[in-house]
């Protein structure tokens, strides 16, 4: 049987119990199945960096594989071009966009040693699933050096428009190491459609009328999967946590939310004003908790995001608030999975105010955390991937705080009945679609495409491009 071989720029932790949800708890069976093994990359001391080996340790269930970098490379392959270039310009952020001297080098060092490294490993028999931006040119740098395996590639960022790709430095190279893989995951069909024509444009792709993409002499698919959750597991955790009577008409609105700026969060305390202005028979029985923890600190965007949010949270608070009433707490901590269902559950409206998101996981997990009986309602942002699939949410535009408000208002007096039948909408699909049907139909389709060989190839050197075919 093939080999299942995951490489991601993070790999899971040695013990499985910390396995906290997300991608981990969809793959560990399969990878237990297929003899797997999962690699990536990991922060080492500078002086105790060996001889570029990838460094193998067994899990109860599948095998992990850790390649030490240098605090350097780090910087510049992943604070540097992946974060300070990639995350940026595919959320349509070119305003945030650093670009560096050094950068784009760092990123093609790294993945070079990682290409090496892995050759020592990987075989042709191999299904090798990427994923994320960091990694977009490693199938093709792994087929430069012979390895005939099959690629399978999933983006979970979103993907901007062609103009906003070809700003980034060294896009032309990045999108013929796309065409490389033999089948890209993408979140959505908004993506799907966006990506087919950076192909196109970039890359003077072909769309042949099944929908597949024809690059020189091969084929290649690009299909969305929307990534979800492990729902069962989830509604389980959160159904522990009993919901208190909702006393006294008081709502707990709530965000959670990687300290991020494509998450929006200035944008939704702005409607949270919005909503306070106009409602003034809410003071004292509505409260906005905001869970933010810090990720990428060092990346000058992030820290300016939380003085920002300190900024707002300050000021609303101390425009309406009074001595036994805080309208917004904001906390910038992570807290236990299973103490967030609770809190999820204990929440009657849930808020996701993204300015661009692959999916957004934080939608899913809210509507799986209610109490069917007694659901909460979830304000989800047209921006956010999942807004694809969840259109019985109330959508909002995060741009106009008057939507989020009004959104508000309508949650706050929605009707019990109205709640369930939205939920029980959402939560019907949600279980349908979870996060074990992800990698079962993404890996099912990979393994159709291991089928139609496109082994032998090679991405062509990327021709300069003078202006963008039509
Ligand atoms: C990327 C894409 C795509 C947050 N705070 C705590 C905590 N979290 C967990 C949430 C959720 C996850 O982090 C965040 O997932 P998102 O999907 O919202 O966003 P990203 O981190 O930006 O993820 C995104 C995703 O990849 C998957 O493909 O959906 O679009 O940007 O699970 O619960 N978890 C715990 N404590 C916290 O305080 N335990």
């Amino acid at each position: 049987m093939s080999r299942l071989i995951v490489i991601s720029n993070r790999a899971p932790a040695l013990d499985p119990s910390s396995d906290a949800g997300g991608l981990v708890v969809a793959l560990r069976d399969v990878l237990a199945k297929q003899n797997g093994i999962w690699i990536g990359t990991n922060e080492g001391e500078e002086q105790s960096i060996g001889n570029r080996e990838i460094r193998f340790h067994d899990r109860p269930d599948f095998r992990v594989g850790y390649l030490d970098l240098t605090p350097a490379e780090v910087q510049s392959y992943y604070l540097g071009y992946s974060n300070s270039i990639l995350w940026p310009a595919f959320h349509s952020r070119l305003d945030l966009m650093q670009v560096e001297p050094g950068y784009l080098e760092g990123h093609q060092k790294v993945l070079s040693l990682f290409a090496d490294a892995l050759m020592k490993v990987l075989q042709p028999s191999d299904t090798v699933w990427i994923h994320d931006y960091h990694l977009v040119p490693l199938a093709n740098l792994l087929k430069q050096r012979g390895l005939q395996a099959t690629f399978g590639f999933f983006l979970h960022i979103p993907v901007p428009d062609v103009q906003t790709f070809l700003s980034v430095p060294g896009s032309e190279n990045l999108c013929s190491a796309f065409s490389a893989y033999d089948l890209i995951g993408l979140q959505t069909q908004r993506d799907t459609a966006n990506l087919r024509l950076i192909l196109q444009n970039v890359c003077h792709a072909e769309l042949l009328p099944s929908g597949k993409m024809k690059i020189a002499d091969r084929k290649l698919s690009i299909k969305s999967y929307p990534i979800s959750i492990d729902v069962e597991e989830f509604a389980d955790t959160a159904a522990k946590h009993p919901k208190p009577e909702n006393k006294d008409g008081q709502f707990r609105i709530i965000g959670v939310d990687r300290l991020d700026y494509s998450k929006g969060l200035t944008h939704r305390l702005d409607g949270f004003r919005t909503f306070l202005d106009r409602n003034p028979d809410m003071y004292g029985k509505v409260n906005l908790l905001q869970i933010a923890p810090p990720s990428r600190t060092e990346v000058t965007a992030y820290a300016e995001i939380r003085e920002q949010l300190d900024g707002l949270t300050g000021s609303i608070n101390g425009d309406f608030g009074t001595v036994d009433w805080v309208p917004v707490q904001t906390i910038y901590k992570s807290f236990p999975r299973d103490e967030l269902a609770g809190i999820y559950r204990h929440s009657q409206v849930g808020i996701v105010t993204s300015l661009f998101d692959g999916m957004n996981l934080v939608a899913k997990e809210y509507v799986t955390a209610q109490d069917p009986e007694n659901p909460g309602v979830l304000l989800l942002s047209q921006f956010a991937g999942a807004a694809e699939q969840m259109q019985e949410a109330l959508i909002i535009n995060p741009h106009d705080p008057v939507s989020i408000s009004d959104a508000l208002a309508k949650a706050v007096n929605m009707t019990l009945q109205e709640r369930q039948e939205r939920h029980d909408a959402l939560f019907t699909k949600l279980k349908r679609n979870d996060i074990h049907w992800w990698s079962r139909t993404y890996l099912k389709d990979l393994k159709k495409e291991s089928n139609n060989l496109n082994l032998h190839y090679v991405a062509p050197k990327p021709t300069k491009l003078t202006a963008l075919a039509s």
